[in-house]
């Protein structure tokens, strides 16, 4: 296939392949990343690319679909019995759709939802002004205690109280701690509110039994694919009995036409791999790893929101080291150190330059990192911060980054 494409589109064959190089040289701290199996990049690049599936299983618009329902299913099934759920819905495409449906089965436009605020780590689904989400519903927006970094129950309780949204929303794409699904589950029922999780971040730590599950306490779940899930690029809602039909109502025909079966098809192989042993393992060591690292940062006198993590994620505050964010994530860029700048609570910087940098230890722990690789990946970002704007050490410190890279291979290969 490779050979095909580098005959028939060289220059695209070159691209892939440089991209390859890179994501293989460089330490991919990119907290939304990973790398996915050999199995489920190659269902990504079937000949289910070729194929239009509107509708469900048994219930579909163009003929053809003795083998697509048969995958749908097994995707559906493996979802709902990884997260004990009782129905999934594994049609969309991305997680803002995934959210807005999630809303959108459950409320009407003008209603007002309760979501994490983007500069305390919320995404721009759960509500910020410029997304969709933040104009066709009246949005409140909470945050977390800025001396802890963690949220605050109470002050939540008390903000849904004062409010009284029809939805609230937890998950987050920056939070490093746990987050409490129960009590979530009890603000929204106290006032009246339906509850929506998005997992994004965590699927893959949920699935593989290293947090606590939202599934119990909340409407609907919904997650990305992509992240410590380690699946293709998509999304998923999960939900119980009662809302299956709204939901696979409002992803098609409500949001979506035709699902994309090959991603459909790289999600079950996905699946089928979180339900292994060997992905709790690893779902717990992307933990221990995270939990390494940020140990390590901290004695290089890193200071990091809520001064550690619980999870696959790290917020590191970069004030008092008086380095932008922009800066540091562009220049641990030239060294092979690939993370991204990120607002931090409180920010008084602007969100193109903010204080903080988000890191996450999913993709390091796929090539096989452990603590003490994790460590040495501490000691890295150290000496670019100490040498951040000397152009000959962070040459060195990229050199000694390669070196590094080549002992952790890559799960696929690029031929
Ligand atoms: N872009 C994802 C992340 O990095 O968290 C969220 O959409």
């Amino acid at each position: 296939m490779t050979t095909i494409l580098q005959r028939s589109n060289p220059d695209i064959y070159e691209l892939i392949g440089r991209e390859d190089a890179r994501q293989k040289n460089s330490i991919r701290l990119i907290a939304s990343e990973n790398y996915v199996s050999a199995a489920v990049m190659a269902a990504t690049g079937s000949c289910l690319t070729n194929k239009y599936a509107e509708g469900y299983p048994g219930k579909r618009y163009y003929q053809g679909q003795e083998i697509t329902d048969i995958i749908e299913t097994l995707a559906r099934d493996r979802a709902t019995k990884l997260f004990s759920a009782d129905h999934a819905n594994v049609q969309t495409y991305s997680g803002s759709v995934a959210n807005l449906a999630a809303y959108l089965s459950l409320i009407e436009p003008g209603d007002t939802i309760m979501g994490l605020a983007l500069p305390d780590g919320g995404h721009l689904t759960h509500g910020w002004k410029v997304s969709i989400t933040g104009k066709i519903f009246n949005s409140v927006q909470y945050s977390v205690d800025a001396s802890t970094g963690r949220f605050d129950y109470d002050q939540i309780e008390k903000l849904a109280k004062e409010h009284k949204p029809k939805l609230i929303i937890s998950g987050a794409t920056a939070y490093p701690r746990q987050i409490d699904f129960e009590a979530f589950g009890r603000i929204a029922k106290s006032v009246g509110a339906y509850h929506v999780s998005d997992i994004a971040h965590i699927a893959g730590l949920v699935a593989g039994g290293a947090h606590p599950s939202p599934v119990p306490f909340a409407d609907i779940v919904t997650t990305t694919t992509h992240k410590t899930l380690r699946g293709p690029r998509g999304a998923m809602l999960l939900c119980k009995e009662e809302y299956a039909k709204k939901v696979d109502k409002t992803v098609f025909p409500g949001m979506q036409g035709g699902p994309h079966m090959h991603t459909i098809s790289a999600l079950a192989v996905a699946l089928a791999e979180a339900s292994t042993p060997a992905f709790g393992e690893y779902a717990k060591q992307i933990v221990k790893n995270a939990k390494a690292l940020a140990a390590k940062l901290m004695e290089y006198g890193f200071e990091l929101v809520s001064g550690g993590t619980d999870n696959h994620l790290i917020l590191m505050d970069l004030r008092n080291k008086k380095i932008g964010g922009k800066k540091f994530a562009q220049v641990l860029d030239l060294a092979g150190i690939v993370a991204n700048c990120n607002t931090v609570p409180n920010d008084p910087a602007p969100p193109f330059n903010p204080s903080g940098l988000r890191m996450g230890t999913a993709a390091i722990t796929t090539r096989g990192m452990k603590e003490t690789a994790a460590e040495q990946v501490a000691a890295f970002i150290n000496q670019v911060a100490e040498n951040i704007d000397n152009e000959s050490a962070i040459a060195k410190i990229k050199e000694e980054v390669l070196a590094f890279c080549s002992q952790f291979p890559l799960p696929q290969q690029f031929v």
